[in-house]
Parts: structure tokens; C-alpha cells; sequence
């Protein structure tokens, strides 16, 4: 297959004598194209980096080296280092131009949702924000431009619903109406007085490997965005996505379940993990960092569902409205909860 062909050959630029080898394409990223690829003896990953979301894969790969090379003389043992290629380099760009990279495979336990587990979690971020403070911020140069970058987001939002190219507006009234509604976190968001410094960016639930039962032992993944942020976000995407994952079969606002336990768990690790580097005025937004994620998730959602899906991947027409809509229902179950 010539698929199965074009992936050996970018493949063997990192392992040359690699033979019979499988690959499974991975649906778990929206964005990233990523292959499981397994070998007789051993199992990696391979992830080519979606040109559409980021413009300069260059900086990608010279962000990632600027880490490793910070992450190594500290010791960061939480960290997955990609290979080099046999041109000693850590990506390849292939015939068409897209630049692949490969990183060892970390056989990982599955976490459950239960307040122990979500400690660890909570702390590995925590903990990763504290590696941070290890890289000089002034190598590290933005991946994406306005990213996390709320009133962009709004401004952009306004536009696609003003411009409706794909004739939805009609679909969705309710949910712009409710967007509109919640104008206030913008204003929220652009009064935050807290520094920015380098954090994840996609802090979620799937990018925490643990590698053993205890959960004492794992690896941060998904470098592409580590970036100056604020660190309130990190922790809002970690809530959003533990929630997303709880209420992944809801199919209305009734539905959704905010377990106060879970949060309180997740966020004691946090601060934990961080506690070394952590400011109180961080601290004390930490839960407005949750609404501004959620917010934030939910226009990005229903702008590329407006725009025709040119960001996200999808895989049935109208995904990115149902992400929108239940990003909506976190929303308003986690204001009303507060
Ligand atoms: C995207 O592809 P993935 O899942 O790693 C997105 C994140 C969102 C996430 C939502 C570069 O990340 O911001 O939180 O989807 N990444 C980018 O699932 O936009
Ligand atoms: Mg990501």
C-alpha cells in the first residue's frame, strides 16, 4: 500500500534497519496526524505536525530542542525526548513538505476518575510547571500566534457568525446567543493582572502517561505548545478535559455531573506540584481559569463549526457544534456550582 510505504521510508530517516513494521493511525489528537508504530521488538510514535495549525514547524522542533536541552541538564525525568534521525536531526520533512517526528512509545495505565488518581494528575502538571521555570522563556518563541488569546477568539467569533460562509448560523442560535450572553469573561480575561510564563497550553487528562499502578511514575506529553501562558489555564484545561471526559455521553445540560471532590482533588495535587513556583494571585484564580478555558473551548468550537470545520479534525459533520454544545453545559453547570 502506498500509504503503508511512504510512512517505512519517513520511518527508517530515524531507525534505518527497522523491518516489518505496523501502523495504526491514533484518533485520540485533533489536530496532529500521529501513527502507533510497532515494530517486532519495540513500539513508537510517529507524528507529523499539522501545517494548517501550525504555521513555522521549524519553531516547533527548535522549541522542543531548547526544552530538551533545559529538561536534560535538570534532570526532568517527565519528559519524552523524540529521536534524532540519521541526519541528526529530531524531525524529517518529507516530499510533501510535512515534517515528521518519532518518540518512543510509553506502554501506559489508563487513569480512572477517582479522587487518588486525580491528585497525581493534578500534581504531574503542577509539577511540569515547575520544570518550566528550569528553560530560559526569552528561546522559547510562540508555535501559535494569539493562542489562549480570549478576546481574539471573541473577535474572531463575531466575525464567522457575521459572515456565516457555511449557511449554520441558522443551526445554532441558541448557543451564539449564550456565547454573546457571556461577553463579561472576555473583559474578565483581558483584566487578569497575574505574569505570563512558560506553561503546557493543552494540559489535559491524555497528556499525562503514567507508567505504573502506583501513578508515581510518568511523562508529560505534547510539547508543540509550551509557550508564555498563564498558568490558570493550564489548570482550567486539566478541569475542562477531566470533565469532558466524565460527561462524554451527555446529551443535554441535565446531564452533565460536576463532582466537587474530583475538583478538589485535582486541584490539591496542583498546588502541590507547583507549590515551589506558584503565586497566591495564581491561587486565588485558579477556578476563573476553569470558566475562562471552558468559554474559550466552546467559542473556538462553534467558530470552526461556523467556518466548516478547517481546524479541528472531524469525524461525522456536525462534531465540532456537539463539542461546542457540551463545552456550553460544563460551562453552565460550573458557574452555577460556583
Ligand atoms: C487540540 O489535538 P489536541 O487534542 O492535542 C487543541 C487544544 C484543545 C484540544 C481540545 C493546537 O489539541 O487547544 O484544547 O484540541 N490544540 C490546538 O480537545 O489548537
Ligand atoms: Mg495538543
Amino acid at each position: 500500500m502506498a500509504i503503508v510505504s511512504h510512512l517505512e521510508n519517513i520511518f527508517r530517516q530515524f531507525l534505518p534497519d527497522s523491518k516489518e513494521l505496523e501502523f495504526e493511525l491514533l484518533a485520540t489528537g485533533n489536530i496532529n496526524q500521529t501513527y502507533v508504530v510497532k515494530s517486532p521488538t519495540k513500539k513508537f510514535i510517529l507524528q507529523s505536525i499539522n501545517r494548517n495549525v501550525f504555521p513555522n514547524p521549524e519553531l516547533v522542533m527548535s522549541n522542543l530542542n531548547e526544552v530538551m536541552t533545559s529538561f536534560e541538564m535538570h534532570k526532568v525525568e517527565e519528559f519524552l525526548a523524540p529521536l534524532q534521525s540519521t541526519k541528526k536531526s529530531n524531525y524529517y520533512i518529507d516530499e510533501n513538505g510535512d515534517y515528521w517526528r518519532v518518540f518512543p512509545f510509553v506502554n501506559h495505565h489508563l487513569v480512572t476518575s477517582d479522587a487518588t488518581a486525580l491528585r497525581r494528575v493534578g500534581f504531574a502538571y503542577g509539577n511540569f510547571i515547575k520544570d518550566l521555570t528550569y528553560i530560559d522563556s526569552t528561546k522559547i518563541k510562540p508555535t501559535i500566534l494569539h493562542f489562549h488569546q480570549l478576546d481574539f477568539y471573541f473577535k474572531q467569533f463575531i466575525n464567522v457568525v457575521h459572515l456565516d460562509v457555511k449557511n449554520r448560523v441558522g443551526l445554532c442560535q441558541e448557543e451564539i446567543a449564550f456565547l454573546k450572553s457571556q461577553d463579561h469573561l472576555v473583559a474578565t480575561f483581558k483584566s487578569l493582572k497575574i505574569p505570563k510564563r512558560l506553561t503546557h497550553n493543552d494540559a489535559k487528562l491524555d497528556n499525562i502517561l503514567f507508567q505504573n499502578k502506583a501513578l508515581t511514575k510518568w511523562k508529560v506529553i505534547d510539547y508543540d505548545t509550551i509557550m508564555s501562558g498563564y498558568t490558570i489555564f493550564d489548570f482550567g484545561d486539566l478541569v475542562r478535559s477531566t470533565l469532558s471526559m466524565k460527561n462524554k455521553e451527555a446529551n443535554s445540560l441535565s446531564d452533565i455531573v460536576i463532582d466537587a471532590k474530583l475538583l478538589t482533588a485535582l486541584k490539591s495535587g496542583f498546588l502541590l506540584g507547583a507549590e515551589s513556583v506558584i503565586s497566591k494571585d495564581e491561587i486565588d484564580l485558579l477556578e476563573t481559569g476553569v470558566v475562562l478555558i471552558l468559554y474559550e473551548q466552546a467559542i473556538r468550537f462553534l467558530s470552526d463549526y461556523l467556518s466548516g470545520d478547517c481546524y479541528y479534525r472531524i469525524e461525522y459533520s456536525n462534531q465540532n457544534l456537539v463539542r461546542a454544545r457540551r463545552h456550553i453545559w460544563l460551562l453552565k453547570a460550573y458557574q452555577k456550582k460556583e
